[in-house]
């Protein structure tokens, strides 16, 4: 939504704000806390009903080596990412932050040091932005249940949650992202969310602020699965890579560079970003497999970039088992992640094609019947196997419609 003529002041402003957002297309969540050190999932207090006491023991034993945050930097910025998110407080009600509302936080207790310092430090050091993570459901606080029940304990929960937001948007120069998460068990007045997020634009005037704090804010967040936003409405999927966010060796199935790829394509066709998380070890390692699919992604990017990154016009499309198409103006990209061949056959699309390319390479040859396709001349293997990119110069609007009968109702002649 770029045309800013017929939009109100807010609109606008919000559209300033999202710039940067709407051109980032892929960041890196960073699930790390006390459950990592358990390695069963982030939810592992609540669904193995750890004693609060048992679980409390975790905070001392944490000694995380420091700076480990460089590395998930580094790598972020050298496969692609634009941006971080990381967890300063997940329902486990452990801050990574320095705070002065409770001891039970990484500067008091076992790390001995300001987590959060250390990760908005390394993500600046190489260009990116900075969201935090901050979940308002909080299992350890004494208040986080009975808030529901007693306006006294309300009081004190709402004014704990937003001192430590003030705290976050105070102390760490400029913040990016606020991604806020799970608002159980009060609803969006209970929570004085309107009041909170005001405090968050005041102290941070360039910042976006996600769907979660029951208000719809600046861009929604589909989680586990890429569905776009309607209305130009800015959004981001978040995606885990195996089924856990938290460090969990135990999950063991990981997404490929293949999926990531896939899942890249598909949030561009629908202007949107991916947020794709890892789960640190307790000491701070990326998980092997998670780097090692990242470099071979960020090498796709580097070829293929642009058709990511700026092909995100808006294209109706149909599923092809070979492909699915990314847009810029006139330009359509099949990205095919499953080669046929030397022959690639293309139905359904309903433009003149006026020339066809590998992405940066060489023409391909084609010809075209109707709504039929076929290109022609193919590398019989595929010149790259997480997708490769064919570069259709289409005449008109590009459409690509299949229907489920062998031709359209309105074309059986
Ligand atoms: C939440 C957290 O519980 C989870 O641990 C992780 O941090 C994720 C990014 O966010 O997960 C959710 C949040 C909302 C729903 C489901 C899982 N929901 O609305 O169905």
């Amino acid at each position: 939504m770029e045309n800013t003529g017929n939009l109100t002041m807010e609109q606008q402003d919000r559209e300033r704000r999202l710039r940067w957002f709407r051109q980032a297309r892929f960041g890196m969540f960073i699930h790390w806390g006390l459950y990592s050190q358990l390695g069963r999932h982030e939810w592992v207090m609540n669904r193995e009903r750890i004693p609060a006491a048992e679980y409390e023991k975790l905070a001392d034993s944490w000694k995380p080596r420091p700076h480990a945050a460089r590395e998930w930097a580094k790598l972020a910025k050298e496969v692609g990412m634009r941006y971080m998110v990381m967890t300063t407080k997940h329902h486990e009600g452990f801050c990574l932050f320095d705070s002065q509302l409770t001891d039970y936080n990484a500067v008091k207790r076992g790390p001995g040091r300001d987590l959060v310092a250390e990760y908005v430090e390394a993500a600046r050091s190489e260009g990116l932005r900075v969201g935090f993570y901050y979940s308002m459901m909080d299992w350890r606080h004494p208040d986080g249940v009975q808030c529901k029940r007693d306006e006294a304990a309300r009081r004190r929960f709402v004014d704990y949650i937003h001192g430590q937001v003030r705290e976050l948007c105070t102390n760490y120069g400029k913040l990016d992202i606020m991604w806020y998460d799970v608002s159980w068990p009060l609803d969006v007045d209970e929570w004085e969310s309107a009041k909170m997020n005001a405090m968050v634009r005041q102290l941070q005037p360039d910042i976006i602020i996600n769907d979660r704090s029951q208000l719809p804010e600046d861009f929604g967040t589909p989680e586990q699965h890429i569905t776009p936003a309607k209305d130009g409405r800015a959004w981001e999927a978040c995606m885990t890579f195996n089924e856990s966010w938290g460090y969990t060796p135990i999950d063991a199935k990981f997404k490929t560079a293949w999926d990531v790829v896939s899942m890249l394509r598909q949030v561009a066709a629908g202007g949107g970003n991916l947020l794709l998380n890892i789960g640190p070890s307790p000491e701070g390692d990326a998980p092997p497999i998670c780097v090692e699919e990242l470099q071979k992604v960020g090498a796709w990017l580097q070829r293929y970039g642009p058709a990511i990154y700026e092909a995100t016009d808006p294209m109706e499309q149909e599923w092809q088992i070979t492909g699915a198409f990314t847009r810029k103006g006139d330009r359509v990209y099949f990205h095919c992640n499953r080669w046929p061949g030397s022959e690639l056959a293309i139905g359904g699309l309903r433009n003149r094609v006026l020339s066809a390319h590998l992405f940066n390479g060489p023409a391909v040859r084609f010809t075209q019947q109707s709504d039929r396709l076929v290109l022609t001349g193919l590398p019989t293997e595929a010149p790259d196997p997480l997708a490769t990119v064919i570069e259709l110069q289409v005449e008109g609007e590009p459409r690509h419609v299949l229907g489920t009968g062998y031709r359209l109702l309105d074309e059986d002649t």
